[in-house]
């Protein structure tokens, strides 16, 4: 037998060691998980089922730990289930539980405006024209967010008739907070203790442990307040960022209701939390529900493991529509998160509105810049000009002080100047390069950032512009050229009108999805840089210009503020058509969607390329075109059903999900996945030497008489085929399938786009597609 060394010996016994620690460790420590049960099934009250969940709960809790028998959070309303605090062991058991469907990790979820502290938002790109139009008053849209600041202008009430009398929501009162704060406006406010106030346990153990709320629906972040207002705020004339984007402030349907669930505040939002909020703001009676908040795309998990998909799906059996954001994390591909295909899923694009600080140089030259500032300098008086890497720190590389990296600057040499720094190193952001150039006593800050220039940022009072390449070039070369370079920057200006928009954004986290790609995601875009709407008063020193009162409004960027763009227009649509569902609804949105920009050529993203079907979905929103879709194509719970089957879910566990007996037809295939009712078309991979026929069926939502015929828009060496090519109707809601053959005898290989489209002469049903050829 051969010994061991006495150095492997050592790593050996270091080896138990470490094992042994790390078994101890991952036993105790407790996490937050979330037991998800499914339906609500049986007809009991709510004490009951609490009761049930700690029964389960304590099977698997040792006895001398009985405290710990205790949910943080409880859902009984639509669905069932808990959060509570577990072992990873005990969350293992749990899953074993016959009554339950999943076990997952309560992970914190992002306001996806995460890089958008850095960013801003103009107007909304929904039109005036509608406001004319009669709209019913009864449709509720609820908020799931940060929270809402009630004084604002925005959610006053004037006009709007009683609160529709089947709401049942509450408004919670909070120290800051009173009933009163709700109106016929904001009729509903709730709010939850976070995570990480919920985890003490009752000291009473023998009580069912009632979930003791504190704190106010009232935002501290702004967050909540802005996607409020985006969606449903009431019309302020003469809305403005320190005079900025001037103009008449209002929702996507301001004549729509909102209700607040407060389940985030700046740090993100616990998903155990924000679940808790989808089942009460469905048993509340909300009719849609906007949510601009998910998962980082590098921490998606399945359907069933993620609380937004779940929440998502029995709202939508309850016929209650759920919009969300689909993530900043662009513009790489299998970015989008929320691609659930009962989830609304919104990307975000530029609007006509450009936000420009002009530099003046020594030797005359103008640069545009784009910045949101309120710069005091003036266009008669120069200011020393220096590059950050001429004005190095000591012992400081200069590439870090070209990018204006923390304590890479001398303050002796940037004091009163210019500095002009790079954006070579993604890790720092606009925000720090600020706070860096201010904390160096600099005059100002020129950055020079090709890529994010197209979303503005707000750097409140200190002059402050960004620059393309080129003109950055430019200003280099201009500071080699002389001994003594100068320049100023001014104020910013907005202009309207401005071409080409709308633009994809560079962030709007693009498709295909990560879980599947045979659901084409996202599902469609709208404005959500630089957007304009309410806010909470600015309480940071510098962010409010001298001599001016704090702004009723603030400009913002992210996909979390194209969401209830998305969520209003579809609050708008509902006003008109009661009765539709939520999929019909989706659809008349992304079948009408815009393609081309106001400039008549087709949308691009912000490179300057053409933006393709996965940096947008079916186009941008065209709210007024949304309400005479034509034709709808209606994705039912059974398709959704049939979906969870072909992703490879259990019969057993897809009963439990939709309480009902339904039972899987085919074997699971993620082909079959494509032939789901939906309004756009994804085929995850067609061989070159096959076809694929992808079936859909459309329903009648026009005139009673009409006939469609199809024209197709396929890109070279794809051949699509139409069949049949006519649909004939004759009456409202008859529904007519047809098929689609693709091959791809000399296409490309890798993903190719195109579009169905049907039309009667009055109406343009648009179906967009992605293949993948391989
Ligand atoms: C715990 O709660 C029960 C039921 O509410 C009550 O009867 C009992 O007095 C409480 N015990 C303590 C120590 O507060
Ligand atoms: C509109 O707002 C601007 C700045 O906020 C103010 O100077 C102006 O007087 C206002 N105009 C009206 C008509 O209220
Ligand atoms: C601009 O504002 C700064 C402080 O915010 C002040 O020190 C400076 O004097 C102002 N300059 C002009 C020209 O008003
Ligand atoms: C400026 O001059 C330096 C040295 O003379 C040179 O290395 C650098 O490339 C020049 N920069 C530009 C933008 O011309
Ligand atoms: C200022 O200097 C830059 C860089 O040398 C040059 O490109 C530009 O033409 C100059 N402007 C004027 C008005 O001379
Ligand atoms: C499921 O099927 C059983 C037996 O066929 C029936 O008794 C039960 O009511 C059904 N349940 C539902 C939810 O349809
Ligand atoms: C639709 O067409 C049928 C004949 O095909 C006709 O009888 C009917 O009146 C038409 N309906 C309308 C609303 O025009
Ligand atoms: C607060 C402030 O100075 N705002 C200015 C921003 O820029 C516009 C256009 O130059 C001015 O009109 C505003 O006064």
């Amino acid at each position: 037998m051969m010994l061991p060394s006495m150095a492997n010996l050592v790593h050996f016994v270091f080896l138990i060691f470490v094992s042994h620690f790390l078994h101890a460790t991952s036993n105790q420590i407790k996490e937050s998980y979330v037991i998800y049960m499914g339906s609500f099934s049986q007809n009991r009250n709510p004490e009951a089922i609490q009761a049930a969940h700690l029964q389960i709960l304590s099977s698997v809790i040792p006895s001398e730990e009985q405290e710990r028998v205790y949910l943080t959070q409880s859902y009984h309303h639509v669905f069932e289930g808990f959060s509570a605090m577990l072992t990873e062991k005990e969350a293992a058991q749990l899953s074993g539980h016959s009554e339950v469907v999943s076990v997952f990790h309560d992970r914190f979820l992002q306001l996806h405006t995460t890089r958008s502290w850095d960013f801003l938002e103009t107007e909304s790109g929904l039109r005036s024209q509608r406001l004319n139009r009669r709209a019913s008053n009864d449709v509720i849209i609820g908020i799931i967010d940060t929270g809402i600041w009630p004084e604002s202008p925005s959610f006053n009430d004037a006009g709007l008739g009683e609160v529709p009398s089947r709401w049942k929501g509450v408004c919670m009162e909070g120290s800051d907070f009173k009933k009163t704060d709700c109106n016929r406006k904001l009729i509903g406010a709730r709010y939850y203790n976070n995570l990480a106030e919920s985890t003490q346990p009752p000291t009473n153990k023998s009580q069912i442990p009632e979930i003791t709320s504190f704190g106010s629906p009232r935002d501290s972040v702004g967050h909540g307040t802005h996607t409020s207002s985006t969606a449903a705020g009431s019309i302020v004339t003469n809305a403005s960022y320190y005079g900025l984007a001037q103009g008449v402030a209002k929702g996507g349907s301001p004549s729509s209701r909102i209700a607040m669930y407060k389940a985030c505040s700046l740090g993100g939002c616990a998903g155990s939390t924000v679940l808790k909020a989808i089942d009460d703001a469905i048993n509340d009676g909300v009719d849609i529900i906007s949510i601009s908040i998910g998962m980082s795309s590098i921490f998606q998990s399945d359907f069933l493991s993620d609380p937004i998909a779940v929440g998502a799906f029995h709202a939508n059996q309850k016929g209650v529509l759920v919009v969300c954001s689909g993530g900043n994390d662009g513009p790489d591909p299998f970015t989008v998160v929320n691609s659930a295909p009962w989830i609304l899923t919104v990307a975000a694009s530029s609007i006509d509105r450009a936000f420009q600080s002009t530099i003046v140089l020594g030797n005359g030259s103008v640069l545009k810049g784009s910045a949101i500032n309120f710069s005091n300098l003036s266009r008669y008086e120069q200011h020393p000009l220096v590059f950050g890497a001429d004005v190095a720190a000591e012992f400081t590389p200069v590439s870090e002080a070209s990018n204006c990296y923390p304590g890479s600057l001398d303050d002796d040499k940037t004091a009163g100047k210019i500095v002009v720094c790079v954006d070579t190193d993604p890790t720092v952001s606009r925000k720090v390069k600020k706070l860096v150039a201010e904390g160096a006593r600099a005059k100002g800050l020129i950055l020079i950032d090709e890529v994010e220039k197209g979303v503005p940022f707000d750097s409140g009072s200190f002059p402050f512009s960004q620059l393309s390449n080129d003109a950055g070039a430019q200003i280099l070369q201009y500071i080699n050229s002389t001994k003594k370079p100068t320049a100023t920057i001014l104020p910013t200006e907005d202009f309207k009108e401005f071409k080409p928009a709308p633009v994809v954004a560079y962030f709007s986290a693009r498709g295909p999805g990560g879980l599947t790609e045979a659901i084409l995601k996202p599902d469609i875009m709208a404005p959500g840089v630089s957007i304009l709407a309410a806010s909470i008063p600015a309480v940071d020193i510098g962010a409010v210009p001298e001599g001016k009162k704090p702004s009723d409004f603030a400009i913002k960027s992210g996909t979390s503020m194209a969401c209830p763009h998305v969520a209003g227009a579809a609050a708008f649509v509902r006003s008109a058509h009661p009765r539709w569902s939520p999929s019909m609804i989706r659809s008349a949105l992304m079948t009408t969607a815009i393609t081309v920009n106001n400039l008549g050529k087709p949308l691009t993203s912000s490179t300057g390329s053409d933006a393709n079907y996965h940096d947008m979905g079916a186009g941008e929103i065209s709210p007024l075109r949304a309400l005479s879709p034509g034709l709808v194509f209606e994705t039912t719970v059974d398709d959704y059903l049939h979906f969870l089957c072909y992703y490879g879910y259990k019969n057993q566990i897809i009963r439990k999900i939709s309480g009902t007996n339904f039972s899987c037809s085919f074997s699971p295939s993620p082909q079959l996945i494509t032939n789901i009712n939906y309004p756009s078309i994804s085929i995850a991979q067609l061989d070159s030497k096959k076809v694929v026929i992808v079936s859909r069926t459309a329903t009648n939502v026009g005139p009673s008489n009409a006939t469609y015929i199809a024209s197709v828009d396929a890109p070279d060496g794809l051949m699509v085929k139409v069949s049949p090519d006519r649909l004939v109707f004759n009456r409202r809601g008859m529904k007519a399938s047809y098929e689609i053959t693709f091959s791809a005898m000399d296409a490309n290989k890798g993903y190719r786009f195109g579009s169905v489209m049907w039309s009667d002469g009055a109406h343009v049903v648009r179906t967009v597609f992605a293949v993948n050829v391989i």
